[in-house]
């Protein structure tokens, strides 16, 4: 399977580029994590199966147009039951069945069974941005808003960017907690396989590993208003160092602000 993979990746589909991303792109992202690169494992084995199937009943169509026409059969079989081929076309489909449903429902578990996780994000939906949740670090928190066009730099993707990037690190297995603050939108980042609804008054969890430091990018995947296509994700996964250092900024960001929240109080 994964041959086949690699068959699609190189000759069918463009997924190449520094961040999974490239012009005229057919088929996913680049893989950035293990559950993904076994969704795209699924995905091109059960394409793979619907192509051979369509092209052999596209035969078998041909075949009997052609073989049964009224020149070439002018007296019509009355044959109704064939107990040989019902066998073989219940049996046939099923043991098809039976090769996409095994890697499918390990994918499932794969996906729903939160393994042992280094640390958890809270992620909370809004009408129209993201609001992230640290609380293994001091309950960080902090809003996410997309950059409107005027505000865009050289390089900066429309409609993709963002103010506040969600900073994760890599190769850690991280537990994120998804819930809306008002209607429903939905926390899906395609190149790590995961797609969550963020529900008002109830905690969704799904979890992933980031393969590699980068810039990931996402998008709201329910839509949840006006500004539903203006609440991008952007994920930056950091290597280990690096990630504490930013908390060790964040925190020290946070004390400073506090400071002087408390010092105008008391001015006032
Ligand atoms: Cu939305």
């Amino acid at each position: 399977m994964r041959f086949i993979s690699f068959f699609i990746t190189t000759f069918i589909t463009f997924a190449s580029s520094a961040n999974g991303v490239s012009d005229w792109q057919l088929g996913f992202q680049k893989p950035a994590s293990d559950v993904m690169r076994n969704v795209y494992d699924l995905h091109n084995f059960v394409l793979i199966m619907m192509t051979a199937i369509t092209f052999f009943v596209l035969f078998l169509i041909f075949y009997v147009v052609f073989r049964f026409r009224k020149k070439a059969n002018p007296v019509a079989s009355k044959t109704t039951h064939n107990t040989f081929i019902e066998i073989l076309w219940t049996g046939i489909p099923v043991i098809i069945l039976i090769f996409m449903a095994i890697p499918s429902f390990k994918l499932v578990y794969q996906q729903d069974v939160i393994p042992e996780t280094d640390m958890t994000i809270k992620v909370i939906g809004h009408q129209w941005y993201w609001e992230y949740q640290y609380p293994e670090h001091d309950n960080l928190s902090f809003e996410s808003y997309m950059t409107p066009d005027d505000e865009l730099e050289e390089g900066d993707i429309r409609l993709l960017t963002v103010d506040n990037h969600l900073v994760l690190p890599a190769n850690k297995n991280i537990h994120v907690l998804v819930t809306g603050g008002d209607v429903l939108h939905s926390f899906a980042m395609p190149s790590l396989g995961v797609k969550k609804d963020a529900v008002p008054g109830r905690l969704n969890e799904t979890w992933f590993n980031i393969d590699e430091p980068g810039i990931y990018r996402g998008q709201c995947s329910e839509i949840c208003g006006t500004g539903h296509g203006y609440m991008p994700i952007v994920i930056e996964a950091l290597n280990e160092t690096d990630f504490n250092n930013w908390i060790i900024e964040q925190k020290n960001k946070l004390a400073m602000s506090n400071i002087i929240n408390n010092n105008e109080l008391i001015i006032e």
